[in-house]
C-alpha cells in the first residue's frame, strides 16, 4: 500500500514526458489495464483483513481516479498541441498582397466600332455585317468601278486564288444588303478591310464604316446633317466644325471628302493637322445611279447617300495615339490603358 503514492507520482511523470497520443495509451494500460498496477494491487485486496480492506480500498480507487484525472489532462494538453502545430503549419498572411485579378478588356478600335453602332442605331440605322473575302462583283463592278481602275489592280488588292480578293472596304456589305431589302434602307456596315500598302500610317488591315440612306427623297442635306451630328456626338463637342470639300469615287455623285475642326489645336493649326485647322476623316456623297441599276433599285424613284470613315483613324483622334501601328502590336502595356 505505501508506493500508492509512488505508482501515482511514476504515473503523473510519465504522462507528462510523453508527447504523443498513441504512446498515452500504452502508457494508460501500464497503470490502469488488466496486468496494470493499480489493478494488481485491487487483485490482492482478497487477501488483505476486512477491516484494513475498505480504507485501502478506497485509497486505492482514490488513486485510481487521480491517474485518470492526470492521463485525462494530458491527453487534453496533447490534442490542444497537436491543434496548434496543425494551426501554424496551415497558417496564412491574409495581409499578403494578392496576385492581382486580370480581367481582359475590349480593343481600342473596337470601343470605337461599338460607340460608333451605337450612335447610328440611335438615329434608326441598321447593322450590316459580310463576308471578308469577296467577289470582284460585289467589291467592284457593282460600285461602278471602271475595268482599269488603278484600285483593282494587284498592287493595291489582295488577289486570293480563284480570283476572289480580300475586300477593300465594306462597300461590298450595303451592296449585298441593297439586293436582299428593299428601300427606305438605313445601313452602316463596320469590318476590317485589306489594301496592299503597309507604313506608318497604313496596315495592310484596318477597318472601315459605311454607312447608306436609301428612300425616296434622301438629300445631300441630310448627309450633312446626319454626318455632322454623328461626329459631334462621337467626339462630344456639340459645335464640333465640319466642312465638306468636293471629291471624286466612282459610286456616288457628286462626291465629298469629310472635314472636321482639329480637335487638337480647335482649328488654330498644328502638327497633327499640317497646320491646316482640319482633320479629314472620311468620304462621301450621292449614290450613284448606276451603283443603284446593279442592285436593281430603280434610280428614278429612289436615291441616297453613302459615307465610308476610318475607325482606325477616329480612334486615334479621340484617344490621342499618335502611331497606327500601336493598334496591332497587342502590346498590353498599351491596350491596358483603354479598359
Ligand atoms: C472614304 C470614302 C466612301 C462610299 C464610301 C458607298 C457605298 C455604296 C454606294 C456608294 Cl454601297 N458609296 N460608299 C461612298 C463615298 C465614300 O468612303 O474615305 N472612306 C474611308
Amino acid at each position: 500500500m505505501q508506493n500508492l503514492d509512488q505508482i501515482l507520482t511514476e504515473a503523473q511523470a510519465a504522462f507528462a514526458a510523453i508527447d504523443n497520443p498513441a504512446e498515452l495509451e500504452q502508457a494508460k494500460a501500464r497503470y490502469l489495464g488488466k496486468s496494470g498496477a493499480l489493478t494488481e494491487l485491487l487483485k490482492q485486496l482478497g487477501k488483505m483483513p476486512a477491516d484494513e480492506r475498505r480504507e485501502a480500498g478506497a485509497r486505492i480507487n482514490q488513486v485510481k481516479d487521480s491517474i485518470e484525472a492526470a492521463l485525462n489532462e494530458r491527453r487534453e494538453a496533447l490534442r490542444e498541441l497537436q491543434l496548434q502545430a496543425q494551426l501554424a503549419k496551415e497558417a496564412l498572411d491574409v495581409t499578403l498582397p494578392g496576385r492581382g485579378k486580370h480581367t481582359g478588356g475590349l480593343h481600342p478600335v473596337n470601343l470605337t466600332l461599338h460607340r460608333i453602332e451605337e450612335l447610328f442605331r440611335s438615329v434608326g440605322f441598321a447593322v450590316a455585317e459580310g463576308p471578308e473575302i469577296e467577289t470582284d462583283f460585289y467589291n467592284f463592278t457593282a460600285l461602278n468601278t471602271p475595268e482599269d481602275h488603278p484600285a483593282r489592280s494587284m498592287h493595291d488588292t489582295f488577289y486570293v486564288e480563284g480570283g476572289d480578293l480580300l475586300r477593300t472596304h465594306t462597300s461590298p456589305i450595303q451592296v449585298r444588303y441593297m439586293m436582299t431589302h428593299q428601300p427606305p434602307i438605313k445601313v452602316i456596315a463596320p469590318g476590317r478591310v485589306y489594301r496592299v500598302d503597309s507604313d506608318a500610317t497604313h496596315s495592310p488591315m484596318f477597318h472601315q464604316v459605311e454607312g447608306l440612306w436609301i428612300d425616296e427623297h434622301v438629300s445631300f442635306a441630310d448627309l450633312k446633317g446626319v454626318i455632322a451630328d454623328f461626329l459631334r456626338r462621337f467626339f462630344e463637342q456639340d459645335n464640333l466644325k465640319v466642312r465638306f470639300r468636293p471629291s471624286f469615287f466612282p459610286f456616288t455623285e457628286p462626291s465629298a471628302e469629310i472635314d472636321m475642326g482639329c480637335v487638337f489645336c480647335g482649328g488654330a493649326g498644328c502638327r497633327v493637322c499640317s497646320h491646316t485647322g482640319w482633320l479629314e476623316v472620311g468620304g462621301c456623297g450621292m449614290v450613284h445611279p448606276n451603283v443603284l441599276k446593279h442592285v436593281n433599285i430603280d434610280s428614278q424613284k429612289y436615291q441616297g447617300f453613302a459615307f465610308g470613315m476610318g475607325p482606325d483613324r477616329l480612334t486615334m483622334l479621340r484617344y490621342g495615339v499618335n502611331d497606327l501601328r500601336l493598334f496591332y502590336e497587342n502590346d498590353l502595356r498599351f491596350l491596358k490603358q483603354f479598359n
